[in-house]
């Protein structure tokens, strides 16, 4: 088990004394920086860990979360073949999550402490899931735009430095691919739809692009985190490059169905190749990510609601654990 002795007091300071050895941080370096894999019985020093159970777990939470607002729209999936499509992205999201709740787990954090800080408002989560879905084309544009920006953060995480986070990347990023695919498909039919079609997906691009730019985090200059974790290759890329590059590939899809994103200063320099864009609203972001967006409330109380009804499931794992290990002994 990966998570044998990492509740010992000690793990990542050898000596139990509280300090981290200069030669044990410049050894930890040095590995990361000959890229080797990190592994959960290696010596890390604490605030790496910390610094993990941090990310993976508000990233298990935003996926958890996130089946949310999709959830929504199960039962108003226009056809059979759309609604089993949604199902199926949505039981995807609840497997990133377990998965990256596995990979935390291995950091010696339980997934009982992990989940009561989500659900106690103590622990984050993504920003873009405190948005509303008003209608169907907002289900298109959470693929397209929401799994987009995920994918592209999410694939460097694949070359993170902690090797069980790195590998759980591989196959969410496969799966995000597909969401992303299906949310874009859903779009190019509403786009050739009639006109009322066309503007309903207008209408979701103009609501999602900034918030969907807000997912990259903070901009570079008050991104408290990104220069430690780019040291220790947690993060490859900053948040404003990942933004960029988010923006460089999403722009041509936009004008490929026709439409056009909600920001006049979205245009391409063509010295540098790269697309413009206008002042983020960093004001909303601090308010959602601060408890106060349109749907934060109504989201941990579904979550709580949620939790409390799956009680009996989890007295009944564990009363069956008990029986099974009273068997064998
Ligand atoms: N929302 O120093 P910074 C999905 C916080 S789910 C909320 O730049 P860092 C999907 C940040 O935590 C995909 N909070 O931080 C699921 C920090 O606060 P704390 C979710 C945010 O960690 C279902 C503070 O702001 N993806 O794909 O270096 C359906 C300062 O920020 C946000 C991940 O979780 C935000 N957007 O960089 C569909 C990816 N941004 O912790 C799709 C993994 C920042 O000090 N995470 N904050 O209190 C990461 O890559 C990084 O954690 C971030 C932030 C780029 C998000």
């Amino acid at each position: 088990m990966y998570t044998q002795g990492l509740d010992q007091k000690g793990q990542s300071d050898a000596k139990g004394d509280g300090l981290e050895a200069a030669a044990d941080l410049a050894a930890f370096q040095k590995r990361v920086d000959a890229e080797e894999k990190i592994e959960a019985k290696d010596w890390m020093p604490e605030a790496y860990r910390r610094t993990l159970i941090r990310q993976i777990s508000q990233h298990a939470h935003s996926e958890i979360i996130g089946m949310q607002p999709e959830g929504n729209w199960l039962t108003r999936a226009p056809s059979l073949k759309r609604k089993a499509i949604l199902l199926a992205k949505i039981q995807d999201e609840a497997g990133h999550g377990l998965y990256l709740y596995s990979a935390a787990e291995t950091l010696g954090v339980s997934r009982d402490e992990m989940v009561g800080d989500l659900l106690s408002g103590k622990a984050k989560y993504s920003s873009i899931f405190n948005y509303p879905t008003v209608t169907w084309a907002d289900i298109g544009a959470i693929g397209w735009l929401v799994d987009g920006a995920a994918i592209m953060n999410q694939i460097p995480l694949c070359r993170c430095s902690y090797g069980p986070y790195s590998r759980a990347m591989v196959r969410i990023c496969k799966e995000e691919s597909f969401h992303q695919r299906q949310g874009y498909d859903i779009l190019v039919e509403l786009c050739k739809g009639t006109a009322e079609q066309k503007a309903m997906a207008q209408d979701a691009l103009n609501r999602w692009w900034w918030p969907s730019l807000m997912m990259f985090g903070p901009s570079d200059k008050d991104s408290k985190h990104s220069a430690q974790s780019m040291a220790w290759k947690i993060k490859r890329f900053s948040n404003d490059e990942l933004r960029q590059k988010f923006i460089d590939v999403t722009v041509p899809q936009a004008e490929f169905l026709g439409l056009k994103v909600p920001d006049d200063e979205c245009v391409l320099d063509k010295k540098t190749g790269h697309y413009g864009h206008g002042e983020i609203d960093w004001q909303e972001f601090i308010e959602v990510i601060k408890g106060n967006g349109p749907c934060n409330k109504q989201r941990l109380a579904k979550r709580r609601k949620a939790h409390d009804d799956g009680a009996w499931v989890r007295e009944a794992a564990g009363a069956y654990a008990e029986k099974r290990a009273a068997k064998a002994a």
